[in-house]
């Protein structure tokens, strides 16, 4: 079942700083009505919670029926990445208490795709399959209903828009708990559309497709013959065989010495001095790989992994080696507790060191599996 509830992703909650979940809503979703809100809110996905117990090839082929994997997959564009131990979780006063406890983990080798999947290599798969992105489609009212409380009024047709999240730069400083203001939902806005109608990927083949759920991102993994990577993995191939460094290139300071990573300089979400050489996304491969020969696992955008987001999951694993951990049973982020989540992993674009400090390479972020912003995009693996 293809679901509606375009949630809100929340990349950059403060710490000890709570703001009301429904004003954040009232702010962001404007265009879609207060009541339908509702229905985001009660959003559980209890039967995709008992799809949790199939592998993940079970679950593509039941949630994309009709998707056929390529017949000419391979690894080509892929990294092989030894299985092996080592410490998963926060490595510096930036951490934040999800990723605690820090906790040995065991994974089995894998292929990692090089880079974050480009815009052309999701054309491909579009052209092949004809799949219409999340982003792409306008919501029904017989979808919609199923989501709210008996007997709700169908909201007017205006109500209906298929769109996503676009990031605006303010003017000046903001409140940095509300992210209502450099969020908006833009009509039309899709991986085609990146900044909504008007705008187009012409020239753009090379930089990372956005706007990607994690359902459309699954839907690719799908058709390519690969999946998601767990968490545990996406970390893993993060750190590019070090142990306990901040970052997939070491300890220097993200702002410090030569370019590393795309992030955002300058003050964060209105002054971007741009020295890394990008406002927006970078084409893949602008800056040095990690120690895997893995690009932009820091900063360009955002990934989505295979795993539910739960705040208290590396707790199971105290005094004990996780092995091969494939995530938690159910999602809970206590900063909107009804709604599940994904794992996002890596940082955007947008981050820099007085707020999210996504290129960390412990940093843990979540999203509603159907949300889709023009900084979150995705990279597969292969076992
Ligand atoms: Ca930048």
């Amino acid at each position: 079942m293809q679901r509606i509830c375009i949630t809100i992703f929340n990349p950059y909650i403060v710490r000890n700083q709570k703001i009301s979940k429904m004003d954040n809503i009232k702010q962001i979703i404007k265009p879609i009505g207060f009541f339908l809100l509702l229905g985001f809110l009660s959003c559980k996905n209890e039967d995709t919670r008992k799809d949790y117990v199939l592998n993940q090839k079970q679950m593509q082929d039941s949630l994309f029926p009709k998707i056929i994997m390529r017949s000419d997959t391979n690894t080509e564009g892929m990294v092989w990445i030894n299985g092996g131990e080592y410490l998963m979780g926060g490595d510096n006063e930036q951490a934040d208490r999800d990723e605690y406890p820090k906790h040995a983990v065991r994974v089995n080798g894998f292929w990692i795709d090089a880079t974050e999947v480009t815009n052309a290599q999701f054309q491909k798969f579009v052209e092949a399959t004809g799949y219409v992105t999340i982003a792409e489609r306008v919501p029904t009212w017989e979808e919609m209903k199923k989501l709210l409380p008996p007997n709700t009024p169908k909201p007017p047709d205006s109500a209906f828009v298929a769109g996503s999240l676009v990031f605006q730069k303010t003017k000046n400083a903001v409140n940095l708990n509300d992210y209502g203001q450099w969020w908006a939902f833009v009509k039309g806005a899709n991986w085609r559309h990146p900044r909504g109608e008007g705008s187009d990927i012409k020239g753009k083949e090379n930089i990372p497709v956005v706007h990607i759920s994690w359902q459309d991102a699954m839907a690719y993994c799908k058709w390519t013959g690969k999946r998601l990577p767990t968490e545990a993995e996406w970390e893993y191939a993060g750190r590019g065989g070090q142990h306990g460094k901040i970052y997939p290139w070491g300890d220097e300071k993200v702002d410090e010495g030569k370019s590393k990573t795309n992030s955002w300089q300058g003050k964060f979400p209105y002054l971007n001095t741009k020295t890394d050489g990008f406002e927006g996304i970078a084409p893949v491969k602008s800056f040095a790989p990690n120690g895997y020969g893995l690009y932009d696992m820091a900063g360009n955008v955002w990934e989505w992994c295979f795993d539910w987001y739960h705040t208290d999951y590396y707790a199971t694993f105290q005094n004990k080696i996780a092995d091969n951990p494939q995530g938690p049973l159910s999602s809970f982020d206590p900063d909107e507790p009804y709604t599940p989540k994904k794992v996002v992993r890596g940082g955007s674009f947008l981050c820099n060191d007085g707020y999210c400090s996504g290129y960390r390479v412990a940093r843990r972020m979540k999203s509603s599996m159907d949300t889709g912003l023009d900084h979150t995009g995705f990279r597969c693996v292969k076992n």
